[in-house]
C-alpha cells in the first residue's frame, strides 16, 4: 500500500539525511551545486497533488554510500538495520468518507495515510510535502526519538512548522521500540481533518512473546501468530466531523461552546451514518445522563446523532444550537449507505489485528460479535495476555490482538462504541466467513452473539471479560520501574477553567495556541513562560508525573512524548494526596504499584481520580506532555518538560533550527 520506497543502506547516514528544508523557488539553485554535499533525486509523483512542480527536488540521497552500502549488504545477514525512506505528500481535498461531502486532507491521496513500516532497529526517513494551505508538523505518536528530539513535530517545542510549498524530512532510528505506533499532524487539530496514519514495527527476533500461553504451547498455532505479526490487519478508530476542525476552533473561540459531539466514527477511513430511535440511543446513553445529572444537577438528552445536550456546562441555556452545528442539533441524522469495512477471514484459525485510535477526542470499546479477543501488545509493549471479549481503546493507544477464528457462515460485525459521556455512537466493520463480494452485509446483523451495545454497556456484564488496563503489565518482567525515591516530582492538575478552557498546570496555567508559531522551546533562549517544567532534569533521572484530575466529568488521556512511562499508581475514585510517590508508600496508600505496573505512552486520568507516571529521563529534549483530545490541547491542556536541554543543544543539526 505504501507509495515508497525502501533503500538499503547503513544506518550511519544521519548527517547527510538530516532534514532539508526545500522550497520551490530555491530548488534551482541547489540543483546548480550550492549544495555539494547532496546529490538529488526526483520526487515520486503523487496522485492527488497539486501544485508542486514534479521536478523538484527533494530527498537527498548520498548515491556513493548508497552503492557502497549495496555492495556491503551482499555481505551481511538479511535482518540487517535498513534505512526506510517514506514520501508523505499532505494535500487538500473535497470527499464525502461518510456520504457528506466536506473538505478535508490526504496524505499520498488517502485517508489515512498509507502505513510505514520497518523491522525494530531500522531507521526511518519519511519526507513531507506540506502542499496544503496551512502549516504543518508531523509526529510520529509514540516513537522516543531517541537522541533526536529534533524529529519530534511539536512546532514550537521541537521544530519549526512546514510552511505551505516546503517539506522536511524526519530521520530516526526506531532501536529499542517494537509495535504498533502512528503519526499525525501536531499543528491545531489538523490530524482530525485526514493527516493521520499507521507506523508498524515487526519486533525482533529475540524479543520474548507471549503467544505460547495463548496457544497452550501448540507449535502450529504460535507459528501462525507468528506469522501473522509481521502484517496485521489494520483496525483504526478514528472520528469524523461535519466541519473542518478549523471551522470547528473557531466556534469555539468566537462562541464559547464546546462542540464535544461528531459525526460518527470512520473505521480504517470507512463509515456511514445510521439513525437509531431516540428510544434506543437513550437507553444506550442511561448511564451518561446519570453521570452528567449528578455532575451538573441538570437531566439531559440526546440529538439524533445521540449527542448529548451540553447547553448546561456550555453555560447557554437555549443555546444558539445552528450556531455551534453539532451534528444533529442542526440538521436532524440522514442516514447513508456508504462503505463500511469488511475483512474476510475465510479458512484462517487466527486473525491478528493492529488496532489503533485515531481518533481527535473519543476513546471506545471495542467488541467482535461471537470472538474472544487476546490482547497481546499495549503502546509498543507485549503484555501479559488477557482473554476479553470487550476492549477500551483509549486515544492515542494500540493494542495488538489476536482473535480465534469461528469459521462460522456469516457476518460479524466487529463494533466501536463511543466511551465518552458527551455521545452515543457506534461504528461498525465486518468479520466476514462469506466469499468476498462487492455487496455490504446488512446494518444491523443479529447472527451471533452481541456483547455490547452502541453505548458500550455489556449486555451480560456478569459472564462478559473485559480489558484490565491496570492488570495489563509487560510480558517481559524485568520491565519494571525503578524502586526507590524519584530525583524530581511534579504534580499536575486537570481542570476545566472555562468552557473552551482546559489547564494542566497547577496554578491554571494555559499553553497559549500561539507557542505553535514560536521559536522552539528545544533551543530557544527564553524558556521561562508558564506551561514549561525546567527544574534541572538530568539524563538518569528518574522522574515522577503526579496527575489529578478534578474535572467531574471528562477522562483526560494523557500523553507523553520522548519517553514511556510505569502507571504506579491510579484511581478512579480519589486524588493522589502525597508529595511523592515515596510519602505514599511510607503512609500505606494501597493504590501504589511499583512491583508489575502497566508500561505505557499514554493513559487515561480518570474524572475526580489520579494517575502516577514513573519514567527514566533517558532522552535530553523538550517533551510535550498533553491531554490527547485536539479541543484540550488546544486550549490551554499541555505542558513541555525539558530534559537535560543543555546536552542535546550542540546536536541538533543547524537544518533544524535554520528551518
Ligand atoms: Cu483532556
Amino acid at each position: 500500500m505504501a507509495t515508497t520506497k525502501t533503500e538499503l543502506m547503513a544506518t550511519t547516514k544521519t548527517e547527510i539525511l538530516a532534514s532539508t528544508r526545500t522550497k520551490d523557488g530555491d530548488d534551482k539553485d541547489r540543483a546548480n551545486g550550492d549544495d555539494k554535499q547532496m546529490e538529488h533525486i526526483k520526487p515520486p509523483s503523487f496522485p492527488g497533488s497539486t501544485n508542486r512542480d514534479s521536478g523538484a527536488l527533494i530527498t537527498p540521497v548520498p548515491m556513493i554510500k548508497y552503492i557502497t552500502t549495496l555492495l556491503t549488504l551482499l555481505a551481511v545477514p538479511a535482518c540487517a538495520a535498513v534505512v526506510r525512506e517514506y514520501s508523505l505528500n499532505l494535500t487538500a481535498s473535497y470527499l464525502a468518507p461518510n456520504g457528506f461531502y466536506r473538505e478535508m486532507f490526504l496524505v499520498n491521496g488517502q485517508h489515512p495515510g498509507p502505513l510505514i513500516e520497518a523491522d525494530e532497529g531500522d531507521t526511518i526517513s519519511a519526507t513531507v510535502y506540506n502542499n496544503l494551505q496551512v502549516p504543518m508538523t508531523i509526529h510520529f505518536h509514540g516513537i522516543h526519538q531517541l537522541g533526536t528530539p529534533w524529529m519530534d513535530g511539536a512546532p514550537g517545542v521541537s521544530q519549526r512548522s512546514i510552511f505551505p510549498g516546503e517539506s522536511f524530512v524526519y530521520n530516526f532510528t526506531t532501536v529499542g521500540q517494537y509495535g504498533s505506533y502512528w503519526y499525525h499532524a501536531h499543528v491545531r487539530s489538523y490530524y482530525q481533518d485526514g493527516i493521520r496514519g499507521p507506523v508498524y514495527i515487526r519486533p525482533a527476533n529475540d524479543r520474548p512473546r507471549p503467544y505460547d500461553m495463548i496457544t497452550e504451547g501448540n507449535a502450529t498455532a504460535t507459528s501462525i501468530l507468528r506469522a501473522l505479526e509481521s502484517n496485521p490487519t489494520p483496525l483504526y478508530i478514528m472520528d469524523w466531523n461535519k466541519l473542518t476542525s478549523d471551522a470547528i476552533y473557531y466556534k469555539e473561540v468566537t462562541y464559547g461552546i464546546d462542540p464535544a459531539c461528531i459525526f460518527g466514527y470512520l473505521i480504517n477511513g470507512k463509515g456511514r451514518v445510521t439513525c437509531p430511535t431516540n428510544e434506543a440511543i437513550t437507553a444506550a446513553g442511561a448511564r451518561r445522563l446519570e453521570t452528567f445529572q449528578n455532575a451538573t444537577g441538570i437531566r439531559s438528552s440526546f440529538d439524533s446523532l445521540g449527542c448529548l445536550d451540553l447547553s448546561a456546562v456550555n453555560g447557554y441555556p437555549g443555546i444558539d444550537n445552528v450556531a455551534l452545528e453539532a451534528p444533529g442539533f442542526s440538521t436532524p441524522c440522514q442516514a447513508t449507505n456508504t462503505d463500511r469495512e469488511i475483512f474476510y477471514a475465510n479458512e484462517a484459525d487466527w486473525m491478528m489485528f493492529n488496532v489503533v485510535n485515531m481518533a481527535g477526542g473519543f476513546a471506545s470499546y471495542l467488541s467482535i460479535d461471537g470472538h474472544d479477543m487476546w490482547v497481546l501488545q499495549v503502546d509498543g509493549t507485549f503484555t501479559q495476555p488477557q482473554k476479553v471479549k470487550q476492549l477500551y481503546v483509549g486515544l492515542g493507544s494500540r493494542y495488538i490482538i489476536a482473535v480465534p477464528t469461528v469459521k462460522g457462515n456469516g457476518d460479524f460485525a466487529i463494533r466501536f462504541a463511543c466511551s465518552e459521556v458527551a455521545q452515543v455512537t457506534e461504528q461498525i466493520a465486518w468479520l466476514s466467513y462469506n466469499a468476498p463480494t462487492a455487496s455490504q452485509p446488512v446494518d444491523y446483523p443479529v447472527t451471533s452473539d452481541v456483547y455490547q451495545d452502541m453505548g458500550g454497556n455489556l449486555y451480560d456484564p456478569d459472564n462478559t471479560p473485559t480489558f484490565n488496563e491496570t492488570a495489563a503489565a509487560p510480558y517481559e518482567e524485568s520491565l519494571k520501574p525503578p524502586q526507590g525515591p524519584a530525583q524530581h516530582t511534579i504534580h499536575f492538575t486537570l481542570n476545566r477553567t472555562a468552557v473552551v478552557s482546559f489547564s494542566l498546570m497547577d496554578g491554571g496555567a494555559l499553553m497559549p495556541i500561539e507557542m505553535e508559531l514560536m521559536t522552539p522551546l528545544l533551543w530557544a533562549d527564553d524558556v521561562s513562560h508558564p506551561t514549561t517544567v525546567d527544574i534541572g532534569i538530568k539524563t538518569g533521572d528518574v522522574v515522577d508525573l503526579i496527575i489529578d484530575n478534578i474535572d467531574p466529568v471528562i477522562l483526560h488521556p494523557m500523553h507523553l512524548h520522548g519517553h514511556s512511562f510505569w502507571v504506579v499508581s491510579e484511581s478512579n475514585v480519589e486524588h493522589f494526596g502525597y508529595s511523592t510517590v515515596e510519602e505514599a508508600i511510607a503512609n500505606g496508600s494501597s493504590t501504589i504499584n511499583l512491583n508489575n505496573p502497566p508500561y505505557r505512552d499514554g493513559y487515561g486520568a480518570a474524572p475526580r481520580g489520579h494517575v502516577v507516571f514513573r519514567y527514566i529521563a533517558d532522552n535530553a529534549g523538550a517533551w510535550m506532555f498533553h491531554c490527547h483530545i485536539n479541543m484540550h490541547l488546544m486550549t490551554g491542556m499541555s505542558a513541555v518538560i525539558l530534559e537535560d536541554r543543555a546536552a542535546i543543544r550542540p546536536k541538533i543539526p543547524p537544518s533544524v533550527i535554520d528551518f
